[in-house]
């Protein structure tokens, strides 16, 4: 694990991290205005959540810079077929439109992001996950990690997005390639993967490690455990 700690990259901030996981071991919403429930039955506001327009970044403190000539994604572990895409062959893959709401768990939620790339569908038709897979862990190039069942990264709605309302992924957002995992607080959703990586057992990512759910359903509210 060492080696493979964001704590070890350049820029990377410590402070926020640990108030981060204070507040998560303390159960405590992030926002000063988070418990005003802002959900009406049938309405698309998950419990705690308040609208935004802009669109907040968060990260660790590093930002990687990939360009896309530089950039590969290796899907690997219990996988029938292993791929190592660059630039050219993840473009080459069919594309996708998809839009859906972002919920972050510090509670700001944004409407209607439109994500243009890969739908999770045609990966697991390409690698083919075997039998015992049952979890998958992203590993972002700031060495961050996000796991989720196969189940849930298998959601229709699931894709690894290299444009944002028609203009490509900024890379404070995950550029080249992010993963998007809408029915999942965004935390889940990788920026900068560089590896997703099939498994039997479940390995807790950054955040899952630090007192954050492990499953993460913003209509139930997972926010910490
Ligand atoms: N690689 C990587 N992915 C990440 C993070 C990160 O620090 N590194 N932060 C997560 C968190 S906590 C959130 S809320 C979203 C933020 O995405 P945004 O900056 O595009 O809003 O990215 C998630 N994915
Ligand atoms: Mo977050």
């Amino acid at each position: 694990m060492a080696g493979n700690d964001p704590g070890r990259l350049p820029g990377y901030r410590e402070k926020p991290v640990r108030r981060k996981e204070e507040r998560a071991r303390d159960g405590r919403p992030m926002s000063g205005d988070a418990d005003k429930p802002g959900t009406q039955p049938g309405g698309r506001l998950p419990p705690g959540q308040r609208e935004v327009k802009n669109w907040p970044v968060l990260d660790l403190g590093v930002r990687p810079e990939i360009a896309a000539a530089e950039w590969r994604l290796r899907v690997d572990g219990l996988v029938a077929a292993p791929v190592v895409w660059d630039w050219d062959a993840f473009m080459a893959q069919p594309q996708v439109t998809l839009t859906s709401d972002i919920h972050c768990v510090t509670g700001w939620s944004r409407f209607d992001n439109a994500w243009t790339g890969v739908h999770i569908a045609h990966l697991l038709e390409i690698v083919r996950p075997k039998d015992e897979a049952r979890h998958c862990v992203f590993h972002g190039h700031d060495n961050y990690t996000a796991n989720v069942r196969i189940e849930r990264f298998a959601d229709e709605d699931a894709l690894l997005a290299h444009s944002w309302n028609g203009a490509p992924l900024e890379p404070a957002h995950g550029g080249p390639v992010r993963a998007v995992i809408p029915k999942r607080y965004f935390w889940k959703s990788a920026k900068w993967i560089k590896r997703i990586e099939f498994r039997r057992d479940d390995a807790p990512g950054f955040w899952e490690i630090r007192g954050y759910h492990n499953e993460a359903d913003p209509w139930a509210e997972q926010r910490y455990e």
